[in-house]
């Protein structure tokens, strides 16, 4: 067994970062006279005594942000034990100050969640939040469209046990949600629950009691768990292609945007009501089926939808049925379209309600951008006629062997028509590597055409993935190595930050080369970890 396991030439097993971020939820609550209640010292409580969550060996504590001061906090840290992948995952888990029931969350406690990994996201692979299931929905829709180009697995979960209790559902999808964290590059904002990991602005809670809590009705989820497997649908996952590092918004507009769901029997006046609320920018319209509205007397419901439209707010219509899409042909929904109605195709109400309250929040918003920008898919939330479909045939290993070498070979010489031959046949390419752990971005990091690279992060290729050598190298730290200051640049210009494990090997590296090592970012990472 042992002699399986991959290990570092220093003689490690190499290690993923993961950092939980306890926000409250049922997951942690214990039993008081009031009934359950949010409860601390989860990593104490529930992970340590676990083998799952900890080989027993003792571990550094981290150093965690913890504020817009620069302030941070040690932490203790855990290992798992090594697991079919040959690593381990050491974590730690940072509890807010309040643990909130996630019935009580609101657009602060979104911002409070995006800034603690915004805050921490170069020292950690991955990210797990722990939250309670009632607003779980939401609260993932929303950080989905407060990180942009985002290249790091975030992975929310919860449960509908608490882990206190014998018979749980966390234990399950905690472990899940660590083992997507650490081992896989998935840059989403996911949703893990009950063995199944889901695009998070996808989601919505079906079920009050079941372990099956929530459902992706129009998309199938990105990977499944079995007891022998993780299998991700590499061809559903979106990864970041602009050439640009992670950005952060946490101001969301929830003040001001409202859902409403039209029943038989609602009067304009009842819809006119909600639409003269003071200061309201924008309203989520559930309506039926394919996105129908009464007609009324008089079309008098459209009429209140087409005014409010001309005072600047902007109405979205997205489906009460669990499955399918406004359509923008269907007569009905076509009148409320010719009145300025977006239509919200496939969209979820809490995709819909939390991205009209991002985009309002957006720098120089108007009506008219926003309601452009709802009709579009930014964060893969709705399904899009013209959405590029990245085929991904499943091949067997041996084609699979001889496809990845053979583009290897091409981005090692530059040879540009054959990587994008290649890579338009299959984009799974991208998440593959050599027996050194080399993905095709480690090759170009280092090859001799720069477009290549170029190309390459253009398509999504992960700037985070570490191969087996030393303690695990990106392609920024064999760029620099390389002192290729170019593909330095264009890295950092793509979110590419060095690993914390790799600070101290580049520290000796850059007494030979200093410029390109600061172009590579090691100052910033030096004062990280010596703040
Ligand atoms: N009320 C709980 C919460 O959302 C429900 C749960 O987590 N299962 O915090």
């Amino acid at each position: 067994m042992a002699s399986s396991v991959p290990q570092t030439p220093e003689g490690r097993t190499p290690e993923a970062r993961v950092l939980v971020v306890m926000t409250g939820g049922t997951i942690c609550m214990q039993r008081s006279d009031d009934g359950y209640v949010p409860a601390r010292g989860f990593l104490e409580r529930c992970m340590a005594p676990r083998p799952e969550f900890n080989d027993g060996t003792d571990v550094d504590p981290v150093s965690v942000d913890v504020d817009d001061d620069g302030n941070s906090t040690e932490l203790p840290t855990l290992r798992t034990p090594i697991s079919k992948y040959g690593k381990c995952i050491r974590y730690a888990v940072y509890e807010f100050d309040e643990l909130l029931d996630s019935s009580s969350i609101d657009a602060k406690g979104w911002a409070q969640i995006a800034k603690t990994i915004w805050r921490n996201y170069t020292s950690f692979d991955g990210f797990v939040v722990l939250h309670g299931t009632d607003s779980l929905a939401y609260t993932a829709s929303a950080l989905s469209f407060m990180f942009a180009n985002l290249g790091k697995p975030i992975i929310l979960t919860g449960s509908q046990v608490p882990f206190s209790e014998r018979k749980n559902d966390a234990l399950e999808n905690l472990l899940d949600s660590l083992d997507i964290a650490g081992h896989f590059i998935i840059p989403e904002v996911c949703l893990c629950f009950n063995s199944t990991l889901f695009r998070g602005n996808r989601t919505t809670k079906i079920s009050a009691s079941s372990f099956e809590a929530f459902a992706s009705p129009n998309l199938s989820p990105l990977a499944t768990i079995t007891a022998m497997d993780t299998h991700v649908k590499w061809d559903l996952v979106t990864r970041p292609t602009a050439l640009a590092a992670l950005e952060l918004q946490t101001n969301l507009d929830t003040a001001h945007v409202a859902c409403m769901k039209i029943f038989p029997g609602i009067t304009p006046a009842m819809v006119e009501a909600v639409l003269k609320t003071e200061h309201l920018r924008g309203l989520v319209l559930e309506t039926f089926g394919a996105g129908n509205a009464p007609s009324g007397d008089d079309n008098a419901l459209v009429k209140v939808v087409a005014e409010a439209i001309n005072r600047g707010i902007v109405i979205v219509n997205v489906t009460q049925c669990l499955t399918g899409s406004v359509s923008a042909i269907y007569a009905p929904g076509m009148v409320l379209g010719r009145a300025g109605v977006v239509a919200g195709n496939d969209m979820t109400s809490e995709a819909a309600l939390t991205k009209l309250a991002y985009l309002l929040a957006r720098p120089a918003a108007n009506p008219w951008k926003v309601a452009r920008e709802m009709a579009i898919s930014l964060r893969g939330e709705m399904s899009m006629n013209h959405a590029t479909i990245f085929s991904h045939p499943d091949g067997t290993l041996s084609h699979f062997v001889t496809n990845f070498t053979e583009v290897a070979y091409a981005v090692a010489s530059g040879n540009m028509d054959k990587v994008k031959d290649e890579l338009q046949k299959d984009i799974s390419l991208l998440n593959r590597s050599d027996y050194s752990g080399n993905t095709l971005l480690h090759l170009a990091a280092t090859g001799p055409d720069i477009n290549v690279l170029r190309y390459l992060l253009s398509v999504g290729a992960s700037v985070h993935a570490r191969n087996h050598t030393g303690s695990g190298r990106t392609p920024l730290f064999l760029a620099a190595n390389a002192g290729l200051v170019g593909h330095v640049n264009l890295l950092r210009q793509a979110g590419a930050h060095l690993h914390a494990e790799e600070s101290g090997t580049a520290s000796l590296h850059a007494r030979q080369r200093p410029k390109v090592w600061a172009a590579a970012g090691l100052d910033v990472l030096h004062r990280q970890n010596t703040r």
